[in-house]
């Protein structure tokens, strides 16, 4: 990228446990709600993933030789709490005390997520969830567990990944049973719930672990107007705080946004509250702000004939043009295509300017530290004669690396970089047809070959952008 990056910027990369682990009845874990939402939908299950589980050391000697000082990961709540609550599963535990003790015998600061999608099935089976209350309490005491054990050796804790997403695709990030289905203000219940937890979760952080500091993923997209039309800058102005705020607020300043809140009031969908509930997420700020940044999302005021509650449902074809629906938000705002973006063959736009904006645009809000926990593009890799050459995505991370360099340069405080994916993992939409990783795994959806790791052309370029701190 050709620019040096401040002293002490964190390289690396990130995964999810479910997405990148395998066993995933392994050892006395049991399953969690993506091992089966995973299932029947026509591409790879998460049973055998990466086969990270097994192949955390090869992994890790990867990790070593590009470079990195940072790696993000999740814990899988079923591999240590099997029934979601009880007693740990020691040979899980053992998984997670390998996975920390070896990357940090190897220079590299272990960067976890408490929470990535995985509830464990029993929860969902005893009570729904996360649509119940109980899951607050329940989330709570895993997470403290963690803390406990790892705290001495870990100290910045992301807590919950992409809240936005969870909620955007709120019957495919949940085991949602079917009764709630046709009931939207199920998501923003979910939601509330995951406030509380990590609030709570977030308190007993800086209680518990010395220097601790608490910090969520949220799964960003800044928000462009179709045009200057008023009506279609007042709906970019509601999309940001219903989709972006709405996390955003809660998390630093303690409060869900006044309009968008009264906006779901009006609507029937505002979580149902307790008394005290603001006094716990107040109390329960965050410290720092993961971004996870792929593409930047248009919308416009909608249209008189659409103005009708409609879900978002991704490009699962991977034809570009095949958007399954854009989401409407009745008379607040409606999205589409931004005729003025590039995208790639998922309808992703392809945003750099979108980083720049978002990290200036979040910094001047909230005044916080931010660390790029996810950002990549996602593309159909050919091996070929043992090489990868995804020249596209080198393109991509240079371009999207200027943009934070610019943010930093114009103030904001970024203080790493750990895009999607390290190794490839199992898309949560589209299995390995869709790959994100500096290194293939050779494996398809279907057959799971000898799942060896290949570097691609993306991971060398890495090695020398890493080894000069951004001026490669
Ligand atoms: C984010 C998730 C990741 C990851 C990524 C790519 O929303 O945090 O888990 O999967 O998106 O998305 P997908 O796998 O759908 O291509």
């Amino acid at each position: 990228i050709r620019k040096e990056m401040p002293k002490g910027f964190l390289w690396g990369a990130s995964t999810s446990a479910y997405q990148v682990e395998g066993a995933a009845e392994e050892d006395g874990k049991k399953l969690s709600q993506m091992d089966v939402l995973n299932r029947g939908t026509g591409f790879a299950d998460a049973s055998v993933a990466s086969d990270h589980y097994h192949r955390y050391k090869e992994d890790i000697a990867l990790m070593k030789e590009c470079g990195f000082t940072a790696y993000r990961f999740s814990f899988s709540w079923s591999r240590i709490f099997p029934d979601g609550v009880g007693e740990a599963n020691p040979k899980g535990l053992e998984f997670y005390d390998n996975l920390v003790d070896e990357l940090v015998k190897n220079g590299i600061r272990p960067v976890p997520t408490i929470y990535h999608y995985d509830m464990p099935m029993a929860l969902v089976e005893k009570y729904d969830g996360w649509v119940s209350r109980q899951s607050v309490d329940d989330f709570v005491a895993y997470g403290e567990f963690l803390i406990r054990r790892y705290g001495d050796r870990i100290k910045d804790w992301l807590i919950i990944n992409e809240q936005s997403i969870i909620v955007e695709f709120w019957k495919k990030k949940n085991y949602v049973p079917e009764k709630y289905h046709g009931d939207p203000q199920v998501k923003f219940q979910i939601n509330h719930h995951m406030n509380l937890g990590q609030a709570k979760l977030s308190k007993r952080i800086h209680e518990l672990v010395e220097g601790g500091r608490s910090g969520a993923a949220i799964g960003y997209s800044p928000v462009y107007g179709l045009d200057s039309t008023p009506k279609n800058m007042l709906a970019m102005l509601n999309a940001e705080d219903l989709k972006n705020h709405f996390f955003l607020d809660i998390y630093f300043k303690g409060k869900y946004p006044a309009g968008a809140f009264r906006y779901l009031e009006e609507h029937g969908m505002a979580p149902v509250m307790e008394a005290g509930d603001m006094d716990i997420i107040r109390e329960g700020k965050l410290d720092f702000l993961g971004v996870n940044y792929y593409a930047s999302k248009c919308v416009r005021f909608p249209d008189a004939d659409k103005n009708e509650l409609t879900e978002a449902k991704s490009n699962l074809s991977g034809r570009k043009g095949a958007m399954g629906a854009y989401e409407v938000m009745p008379d607040f705002y409606q999205y589409m295509k931004n005729p003025n973006a590039d995208t790639n063959d998922w309808d992703w736009t392809i945003d750099p300017t979108g980083m720049q904006y978002l990290l200036r645009d979040i910094y001047e809000r909230y005044e916080i530290p931010m660390i790029i926990t996810e950002n990549g593009l996602g593309a159909r890799d050919v091996l070929e004669d043992g090489k990868v050459h995804d020249d596209y995505r080198i393109d991509y991370w240079s371009r999207h690396l200027q943009a934070i360099h610019r943010a930093i340069e114009l103030g904001v405080d970024v203080r790493g970089f750990l895009p999607w994916s390290f190794v490839d993992v199992l898309s949560t939409s589209n299995g390995y047809q869709k790959r994100y990783g500096l290194v293939y795994v050779n494996r398809d959806d279907e057959d799971i070959k000898d799942l060896a790791r290949i570097p691609k052309d993306s991971f060398y370029w890495y090695q020398k952008v890493i080894a000069t701190n951004g001026a490669h």
